[in-house]
């Protein structure tokens, strides 16, 4: 029998949540922790590489993680609405949680800007969807003031509910590794998550892993240090100039004695070609950031892969964005239904 329903039913007692309210919940968490051998032969020789697949979370992402606390929390504070600004990922998970609880939910997302598969669903689940002319920074503020206006339940990960969910990741990790990784590599956009596996490890034990963060380079401000008025790269998720815990994953790096950097759009398709090509695990472009910036950071000599472990967090699923998918591969062959015409077009 499957016993697994959930992240609260799991780990209530270590969630700061209502101890007492009914979990909102499509059993999130749990993914898998896949080991990659032949990627990790080519990028960390001499280490190990895993990967915590987190696209295989009920609505595609780890934003479910945050949002079964968030919706959670909200519902039983008595709210019956909640609103978000979104690079996609968070506004479909909003959207099904919203669902599953009976609520109405309103995301704002970057006219434009966020992959097929996001809208698809945030547009599936019932949301109501509002394209801002605008960045997700603009549409953050704009939440962050209508929250304050109206009431409405603000379930970006400024809300503290969503850590709580989200910081369950870094349990499992070390739970199905048996041991703390040597490092954990992740993209930053908002940077919620970072500052939620820190908080996770921190409070799980003395024991803690290096964070490796990485951002694109169109949008790194907390690799330059400064606000990104218009951010730019084919990671939409992660097109974020002004993220709302830029101090927090400070710390969490500074405290990791971890390390941020940028990377640039084209090592990102090349590391999600080759997540792909040599594990078969599909993840969109903005969650192979991470082992993009672990790839930079071994051939630069910053990291010294040799006898380590390293953790790669896949956010999100390669569905979520079918048209960078499509857009960076040859076409399919097109040929009548004659197998003479198959056997000439197959490369063996
Ligand atoms: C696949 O959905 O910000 O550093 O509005 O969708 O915690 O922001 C998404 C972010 C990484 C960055 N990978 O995480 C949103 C949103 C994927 C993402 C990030 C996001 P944070």
């Amino acid at each position: 029998m499957n016993t697994w329903s959930g992240l609260i039913d799991r780990y209530r007692s270590r969630l700061e949540i209502s101890q007492t309210a009914e979990a909102v919940t499509l059993f999130e968490g749990n993914t898998p922790l896949l080991p990659a051998p032949r990627l990790g032969a080519e990028i960390v020789p001499g280490g190990k590489l895993f990967l915590k697949y987190e696209g295989l979370n009920p609505t595609g992402s780890f934003k479910d993680r945050g949002m079964t606390t968030a919706i959670t929390q909200a519902y039983h504070e008595g709210s019956r609405s909640v609103i978000c600004a979104s690079t996609g990922n968070t506004a479909a998970s909003a959207a099904a949680y919203a669902a599953r609880a009976g609520m109405s939910c309103a995301v704002l997302v970057p006219d434009g800007k966020i992959a097929l598969g996001k809208l698809a669903g945030a547009l599936a689940y019932g949301a109501h969807v509002i394209a801002i002319q605008g960045t997700f920074d603009d549409g953050l503020r704009m939440v962050r003031e209508a929250a304050e206006r109206a009431p409405i339940a603000l379930v970006n990960s400024v809300n503290p509910a969503r850590l709580q969910g989200q910081k369950t990741a870094a349990w499992e990790v070390t739970e199905q590794l048996g041991e703390v990784p040597d490092w954990l590599c992740l993209p930053v956009g908002n940077a919620g998550n970072i500052s939620a596996y820190w908080l996770g490890f921190t409070e799980a034990g003395e024991e803690r892993p290096r964070l490796l963060g990485a951002q694109a380079a169109g949008a790194a401000p907390i690799v330059t240090g400064k606000v990104v008025e218009q951010p730019e790269t084919k990671a939409t998720a992660i097109r974020i100039g002004n993220p709302a815990r830029w101090g927090q994953a400070l710390e969490a790096l500074d405290q990791s004695n971890g390390h941020i950097l940028a990377v640039t759009d084209d090592e990102i398709f090349d590391a999600y070609h080759r997540l792909a090509r040599l594990e078969g695990v599909f993840c969109e472009p903005s969650s192979a950031t991470g082992v993009a910036g672990l790839i930079k950071s071994v051939t630069t000599g910053s990291v010294d892969p040799e006898g380590k472990i390293f953790v790669c967090v896949l956010t999100g699923h390669g569905l979520k964005d079918p048209d960078s998918a499509v857009e960076g591969a040859a076409p399919p062959i097109s040929i009548s239904p004659s197998v003479d015409e198959l056997l000439s077009v197959l490369k063996l």
